[in-house]
This record gives structure tokens, C-alpha cells and sequence, in this order.
């Protein structure tokens, strides 16, 4: 229970923070029309993942998001490392989001969203989407494993609105090594 609470405050605590983030871009640059679209691209590490920058994304995956409380596809497969830019469609009449991350995570978000339903956050690994619009995640896969996607909005996830994302280990020792010397700042 503690430890729920704890990551309760560091959701908000983060969701604070990018807002001041969001604010900050947004004077910072030259367009205040649309604050939404020059956020910094966040360096916070999650169990699955970090926020992507979109011109190193590597693939492009629409994901559609129906009334019938499912996702088109349900089941993704990526190597580690590799950043993906998500296109997450909503074809039905009510509001939908996906929200990616652990299992544990996502199903104590989803206990969340049932207590306070009028919450709402941004983070850069879930995209609220209104119905017949479409908005972009893009996610870097940093760790291997088994990961999940899932509508919070109440009462969807529990009825199946959830997906599946494996993400495959590294092997390939030459391919790290070169990988991990690309990216050593000195
Ligand atoms: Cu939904």
C-alpha cells in the first residue's frame, strides 16, 4: 500500500514537472499557439522504457482503438533499444487512450483511475485520444521483457481494452558495443 501511494506521488510529482517543463518549452520557443507539441523529450527511465525522439524512431505502428474496447493490433513485438512511434487512432464515439507500461503499473493506474476518474496527467508513454482523432506516442524500448498497453479510461481496461508488447534482449555482442560507443557522451 505504501509503495502505491509512493508511486501515486511520483506520477504526480512527474505529471507537475513536465507541465512546468511544458510552460517553460513554450516560452522558451517561438510558437505559443501549441505548447502541447515542444516539450523536451523527457530522459526519465521507466521499468519499460523512456520517451523517444522521433527521428530516431525505427518503425511506425498504428494502433487503432475501437467502442468494442479493443486495440488493433493487441500485440507488439520490438528488440531492445529500439524506438518506436506509435499512431494510436480512435475510431469509436467515446474517449479512449493508450497507456504503456508494466503490468503491475498499468493495473494499479487503472485501480487509480477508478477512485478519481476526473484525474488526468500527460506522460510521454500515453496518448488521450477524442473520438475520430488520432495522437502520437514515440516510446524507446530500453529493456528486454514483457510489457503492456492499456485504455485507463474506467471500466475499459477491466473489459479487455489492453495489449501486448514483448520486447526481445539484445544478443548480438558486436551490435551493443558499437551501439553503446555511439552513444557514450564524452
Ligand atoms: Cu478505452
Amino acid at each position: 500500500m505504501k509503495r502505491r501511494i509512493s508511486s501515486v506521488a511520483a506520477l504526480l510529482l512527474t505529471a507537475i514537472s513536465a507541465l512546468y517543463l511544458g510552460v517553460a518549452a513554450a516560452h522558451g520557443t517561438e510558437d505559443h499557439k501549441k505548447p502541447t507539441t515542444k516539450k523536451a523529450i523527457s530522459k526519465d527511465e521507466h521499468p519499460w522504457g523512456r520517451e523517444g525522439d522521433p527521428k530516431k524512431a525505427v518503425r511506425t505502428v498504428e494502433v487503432d482503438m475501437s467502442d468494442a474496447m479493443r486495440f488493433t493490433p493487441d500485440k507488439l513485438e520490438v528488440k531492445q533499444g529500439d524506438t518506436v512511434k506509435f499512431v494510436v487512432k480512435n475510431r469509436g464515439k467515446v474517449m479512449h487512450e493508450m497507456v504503456i507500461g508494466t503490468e503491475k503499473e498499468l493495473k494499479a493506474h487503472a485501480e487509480m483511475m477508478k477512485k478519481h476518474p476526473g484525474m488526468e496527467h500527460e506522460e510521454p508513454y500515453m496518448a488521450h485520444v477524442s473520438p475520430g482523432k488520432k495522437e502520437e506516442i514515440v516510446w524507446q524500448f530500453t529493456k528486454p521483457g514483457d510489457f503492456m498497453f492499456g485504455c485507463l479510461i474506467p471500466g475499459h481496461f477491466e473489459a479487455g481494452m489492453v495489449g501486448k508488447i514483448t520486447v526481445a534482449a539484445l544478443s548480438a555482442k558486436p551490435a551493443a558495443k558499437a551501439e553503446g560507443h555511439a552513444r557514450h557522451k564524452h
